[in-house]
């Protein structure tokens, strides 16, 4: 049985056991794929430093390279829903930012950053990135911090990104619970207060840091694989990307979390199962929509494919749950393809009630009347039917968001891999083969 299927329509394969997995774990060069021709890989044998990239000061301000629009670090989005004090919270984080590009011609770029609290000019608890033993090593201590690893240029009109995951220690329960016996909650290390200070979609913001929402009781996460829809992607506050994903893969683990607001898929028998029936390790892979999730806060709609069947919006689904005890013996390998006017997201390893699988969800840029937001690389890809208006008011005024999607609109894709939020996650990961095709 052939492991990797294509249809344009919305399918969920059955549970395949695949031959693509038996391939070496280290293989390196080029990799067959049906229908795919490589034409970038990275396998991490060379150095890689970040130590060797100098940081800058940079705080989404205009004329910056990471200033992206309102929801950013610096966005009006929160100068109305925080009123004055955003400024004044605000003027009290220094950001730093390191950015360089690296692999064959220069086809990966990583981009760090990092907040000075005691103002000697060097970021605290600052986020690494290097390879080791032929192994990409993300190191983030402080949840103040993120890095990630996007792609350098825009990915082409098709193309089938992957990569493969050999460590994960970015939060979800070890050893059946949450409070690690070295002391870290949620992969939290335990030292000091952690929150979501000065980002938020609402509340006090004249708080002070420490009254803020307590990341350590809330969520850990990692993204294995996303695709944004902007130049440049890096890491900014946790709102700023709500509005910014074209389709993803990730992780969102809530701490001892008991609610609604997630569920389980279990692969094996095609049900639903709550939340705490998981590991809290799952992997959430969502096309987002231009349906608006929430009322008071930014935030694209869910659709989500898995054994269980497909879901709009409600639950957050994971369609698997990780086994991150396995690793480095085991990986998993995480890819996203754009072919034939379609998004599939596809992941393979081995993972809890279901031992080894690949699991693959496709679905059209639009389909059954539900767009994937942003979907259009090119003007001449979309009309405009899904424009809209996002109003936001606050202590501040009201800040209008216009054209959300407008008729002309054009979306570069750039795929992120690691941790993009600088108010939340924290922990350590290790990344390998990172690899890009074309349609053969
Ligand atoms: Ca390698
Ligand atoms: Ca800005
Ligand atoms: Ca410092
Ligand atoms: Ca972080």
């Amino acid at each position: 049985m052939k492991a990797v299927l294509r249809r344009t329509a919305a399918i969920t394969l059955p549970l395949v056991v695949t031959a693509t997995m038996a391939q070496p774990a280290t293989a390196e060069g080029p990799v067959a794929r049906d229908g795919w021709r490589l034409v970038a890989a990275e396998g991490f044998n060379r150095p890689l430093d970040d130590r060797k990239a100098a940081w800058f000061r940079d705080d989404d301000g205009p004329g910056s390279p990471y200033d992206v629009d309102e929801y950013d670090n610096d966005g009006a989005f929160f100068d109305a829903v925080g009123g004055p004090a955003f400024r004044e919270q605000l003027a009290k984080v220094r950001t730093y930012r390191k950015s360089f590009a690296f692999g064959t011609r220069g086809w990966l770029t990583a981009e760090l950053a990092g907040r000075d609290d005691d103002g000697d000019g060097r970021p605290d608890g600052a986020p690494t990135l290097s390879a080791r033993d032929g192994v990409a090593h993300m190191g983030e201590p402080n949840h103040k911090g993120g890095v990630i690893i996007r792609s350098s240029r825009a990915l082409p009109a098709e193309y089938r990104v992957e990569m493969t995951l050999r460590g994960l220690d970015f939060g979800g329960q070890r050893g059946g619970s949450w409070d690690y016996p070295d002391g870290r909650i949620n992969g939290y290390s335990p030292d000091g207060c952690k929150t979501n200070f000065p980002w938020a979609s609402g509340g006090d913001f004249s708080r002070p840091e420490c009254s803020w929402l307590d990341v350590r009781s809330d969520a850990n996460g990692f993204y294995y694989l996303g695709i944004m829809d902007y130049d440049r992607p890096a890491p900014h506050n946790n709102i700023f990307i709500h509005v910014h994903r074209k389709v993803a893969m990730d992780s969102y683990n809530r701490y001892k979390y008991t609610g609604s607001g997630l569920r389980y898929c279990n692969p094996a028998t095609g049900q639903y199962e709550p939340y705490p029936a998981g590991t809290g390790n799952g992997v959430n892979a969502i096309f987002m929509t231009d349906d608006r999730r929430y009322t008071n806060q930014p935030g694209t709609e869910y659709l989500m494919h898995s054994e269980c069947g497909f879901a709009k919006g409600g639950a957050i689904v994971s369609q698997v749950d990780l086994r991150p005890e396995l690793l480095p013996d085991e990986s998993y390998r995480f890819a996203i393809e754009r072919r034939d006017g379609a998004y599939t997201m596809e992941m393979s390893g081995v993972f809890a009630r279901v031992g080894r699988a690949t699991f693959r969800y496709t679905r059209a840029f639009v389909q059954d009347g539900e767009p994937i937001w942003h979907y259009n690389q090119r003007p001449e890809e979309y009309d405009g039917r899904f424009n809209g208006e996002w109003t936001w008011p606050g202590p501040g005024g009201t800040h209008v968001d216009r054209d959300t999607w407008p008729a002309g609109s054009a979306y570069p894709d750039h795929f992120i891999i690691g941790d993009p939020h600088m108010n939340f996650y924290e922990g350590s990961a290790q990344v390998d083969d990172v690899r890009l095709y074309v349609p053969r």
